[in-house]
């Protein structure tokens, strides 16, 4: 245990309704009971009104609560006070803590220490810092599984299975006459593989990417068809220039939306058309062309009130294989375009807000089951998929008929990586990285 006591700002800085001071540490009541007036005999768990008093000079009026060890986020005497938001009285309030002898809270120490305690374990501490920074419903519902032990949970079994593989090896070992060693051998090999290609089904990258940061939408087509004004209509904003100039659009213009818990960021492009002699309009079709190569759903656009030209044609053709959808925009005009005649399009008028509601649908459909794999986090999923090569390495020494000691280093390696997700397994170094990625007071 450290002997130190702690003490930060838990909340965030700035103007807010209250302000917290978290103090942990074997101090934490004694520092508590020095500032707070009037005295009191101190309950666990329970919150006394009175006012912080320094030097003679009350700092504020405030609720404070102790929380005894072990029944505390850190494990150790947790103290909160509640005082009036706006950073003065909790920085005088800090200042006195720690002329009183506490020491300012590095990054991630409340965490840490709750790690340190055998509180929770490294998975959930990273669950933490998470949720404190997931942007949407879905980024913090994954931080929030993950926080209730579903990454543990997860690793756990894996571990148990990897465990039954080693004992069978070793059965095999001790006991050659219950069991030949080609025997153990293949129940290996099937085994390992069975487990790698668990692992690795729990990984996945890009749904943990459109969880944390949200999804690319690009929206594209020839000039005019409305493609700001869609932009626009999305973003219930006036965030691009919308002219009926062709050509409008040079440069790419973001807005950000949150669809049903999903961040979608929306990217409206320079107009595609072919030998233009604007060069700042050229080297805008050039972004457009990457922007849609990076993209996690493309929205080609056409004016559905006009027939289909070459470049419309060449659009279609450039996007059938990437993620797509078709919208057939300026549906409030006479349709000239049949929906029929497109693969599943969406039928929209950016100037009455016709089928909106329906594009984002079918957008936020882009980023289903995103962050809701097993694991979401990318230092889970490298030990992960290191965990599974180990595995391959095993059974590919089965099958070429190795002896199975061989195989069953290699199973070992995969133990240590699964250990290090739930940090059974970890160095100071690694902690320290961890934890320095937290936010103060955490
Ligand atoms: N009636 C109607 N007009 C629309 C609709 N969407 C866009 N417009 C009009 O079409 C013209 C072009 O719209 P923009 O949004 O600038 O088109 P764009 O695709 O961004 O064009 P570029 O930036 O030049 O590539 C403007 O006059 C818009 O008011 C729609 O749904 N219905
Ligand atoms: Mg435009």
């Amino acid at each position: 245990m450290d002997q130190d006591t702690i003490a930060a700002l838990a909340t965030a800085p700035g103007e807010g309704g209250i302000a917290i001071v978290r103090v942990s540490g074997p101090d934490a009541e004694a520092l508590l009971s020095r500032l707070f007036a009037p005295p009191r005999n101190w309950e666990s768990h329970r919150m006394y009104y009175g006012h912080i008093v320094y030097d003679g000079e009350t700092l504020d009026e405030c609720m404070a609560v102790l929380f005894r060890a072990p029944r505390s986020y850190t494990r150790e005497d947790v103290a909160e006070i509640h005082l009036h938001g706006g950073s003065w009285a909790a920085q005088t309030v800090l200042t006195a803590l720690y002329r009183l002898g506490a020491r300012p809270a590095g990054p991630g120490e409340f965490t840490r220490r709750a790690f340190l305690n055998g509180r929770v374990d490294l998975s959930r501490a990273e669950a933490v810092m998470a949720l404190i920074s997931a942007e949407g419903g879905r980024a913090a519902r994954a931080a929030l599984r993950q926080l209730e032990g579903g990454v543990s949970g997860f690793v756990r079994s894996a571990q148990e299975e990897l465990i039954a593989l080693l004992s069978g090896a070793a059965a095999a070992i001790d006991y050659p006459e219950e069991i030949t060693l080609e025997e153990a051998a293949s129940d290996m090999e099937a085994g390992a593989r069975r487990l790698a290609d668990k692992l690795e089904a729990a990984c996945d990258e890009r749904g943990a990417r459109i969880a944390d940061q949200g999804l690319e939408a690009v929206l594209c087509g020839r000039p005019n068809v409305g493609k700001s004004s869609l932009l626009n209509a999305l973003a219930r904003q006036e965030r691009a220039i919308v002219t009926d100039i062709p050509g409008t659009t040079r440069d790419i213009i973001r807005a950000d939306v949150m669809i049903d818990g999903l961040r979608v960021h929306f990217a409206d492009t320079a107009g595609l058309r072919e030998g233009t002699a604007d060069v700042i309009e050229r080297i805008g079709v050039d972004r457009a062309r990457q922007a849609i190569a990076g993209a996690d759903v493309v929205l080609a656009v056409l004016n559905a009130s006009l027939p289909l030209d070459d470049e419309d044609r060449q659009l279609l053709e450039d996007t059938k294989d990437a993620p797509r959808i078709i919208v057939l925009n300026q549906c409030d005009k006479e349709m000239v375009l049949n929906p029929a005649d497109f693969d599943d399009p969406v039928v929209v008028s950016a100037q009455t807000g016709a089928g909106l509601r329906d594009l984002e649908k079918r957008v936020a459909a882009f980023g289903a089951g995103a962050g809701e794999s097993a694991l979401t986090q990318q230092r889970h999923m490298l030990l992960a998929r290191e965990a599974a090569s180990s595995l391959r390495a095993a059974a590919d020494a089965c099958a070429r008929g190795e002896a199975v000691d061989l195989a069953v280093i290699d199973l070992q390696d995969a133990l240590a990586a699964l250990g290090s997700i739930t940090g059974e397994q970890v160095d100071d170094k690694m902690i320290d990285e961890i934890f320095e990625r937290f936010c103060v007071g955490k």
